[in-house]
């Protein structure tokens, strides 16, 4: 894994000894983002196997099911761990020990490469949506660290930038964990795209002077009535990109969609701890990890990791398939039917 706690300061790969350190890291955000979550889960569920590999039948069996419970603690939000962590626990359903510790790891491989192929696909058919000089704004990190190979929301801007199109971003900031000024901008900057870091505060400001031609974001769980989780501030950026008559996507595979959840009310936001609300970290001019302060370390804060954007402000969904259109009642069901869990 990269430790994204570390960038865009310091890049470094790290690993977990086993399904336990796994589960640790997705709870620490060591890595984040709904489609590594996801592969993180399964990969967790495929150290567990092995972890157990040399237990009875019996033994195993609890052993797997007691790590996927412990992994899907971690994070509430982001369907695609629920769903890679289910798709891990049915491959060993059946067969020796031997033969389900096997299955267990090439599930979470397939898992993987499917992720990579909607990556892939979600930015071809979301490169379209781009025209040449646009100003698109996103929001959080939807993007190769957050879903690999590509990403989701920025997988259209990155195939689009390698078109031969110009295009400028605007990078939300993204309070309080900042993974649009640390991770979405080291991103962009790896791939030569032209763009600006902005305050969570001045994204309507700049759709108001007409200056966003377009947002797109990611996802961590889309209702089969469409409605969408994501991180904190989505929901206010959608509306205010209403109110401008700015286009804004959604860029989700279908490992994304919770067709068993109905609408975004039924979906848990978690709450993070208030510490992150209450401070920042960085590093100081020496280059040394560093926190400040910012409110007195006894104020009351709350912090919720994410919001829910009712889906009538989403104008679509960009997904490996192509551009589901509303009504959306009708078009993700038809799209993506048993959707999730192999
Ligand atoms: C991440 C977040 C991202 C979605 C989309 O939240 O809200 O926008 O996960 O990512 P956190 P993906 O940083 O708290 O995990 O590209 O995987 O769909």
């Amino acid at each position: 894994m990269i430790d994204q706690t570390k960038l865009p300061h310091v890049f470094q790969i790290t690993s977990s000894k086993d399904h336990a350190e796994t589960a640790h890291a997705i709870r620490n955000m060591v890595l984040r983002g709904a489609g590594a979550i996801g592969v993180a889960g399964a990969y967790g569920m495929a150290q567990a196997a092995m972890e157990a590999e040399n237990l009875s039948m019996n033994e195993f069996e609890s052993y797997v099911e007691a790590a996927a419970d412990r992994l899907m603690r971690t994070r509430p939000t982001a369907v695609n761990l629920f769903h890679a962590v289910d798709r891990c626990l049915n491959a060993t359903a059946s067969g020796s020990v031997a033969e389900r510790v096997h299955k267990a790891v090439a599930e979470a491989d397939t898992i993987a490469e499917e992720d990579i192929s909607a990556s892939r696909s979600i930015g071809e058919y979301g490169r379209e949506l781009i025209g040449d000089g646009f100003c698109v704004l996103t929001h959080c990190n939807a993007g190769a660290l957050a879903f690999i190979d590509f990403g989701t929301a920025l997988s259209p801007i990155r195939f689009a930038h390698r078109q031969g199109k110009n295009m400028f971003v605007f990078v939300d900031e993204t309070r309080p964990r900042c993974q649009g000024a640390r991770l979405t901008a080291w991103e962009l900057q790896q791939e030569g795209i032209p763009h600006a870091v902005i305050v969570d505060n001045a994204a309507g400001h700049f759709m108001r002077r007409g200056e966003v031609d377009m947002v797109i974001v990611g996802a961590d769980r889309v209702a089969a009535n469409g409605d969408v989780a994501n991180k904190i501030g989505t929901y206010e950026k959608a509306v205010i990109a209403r109110e401008n008559g700015i286009p804004f996507y959604v860029a989700a595979p279908r490992m994304t969609f919770d067709l068993n959840c109905g609408s975004g009310d039924e979906i848990e936001i978690e709450e993070r701890d208030a510490s992150e609300v209450l401070g920042m970290w960085g590093i100081d001019e020496e280059g040394s990890p560093s926190r400040v302060l910012i409110a007195a370390k006894d104020t009351p804060a709350r912090n919720p990791a994410f919001d829910v954007t009712p889906a009538k402000y989403v104008t679509g969904f960009i997904t490996e398939i192509g551009i589901l259109r509303p009504p959306y009642s009708e078009s993700i069901p038809q799209a993506f039917g048993g959707v999730g869990i192999a």
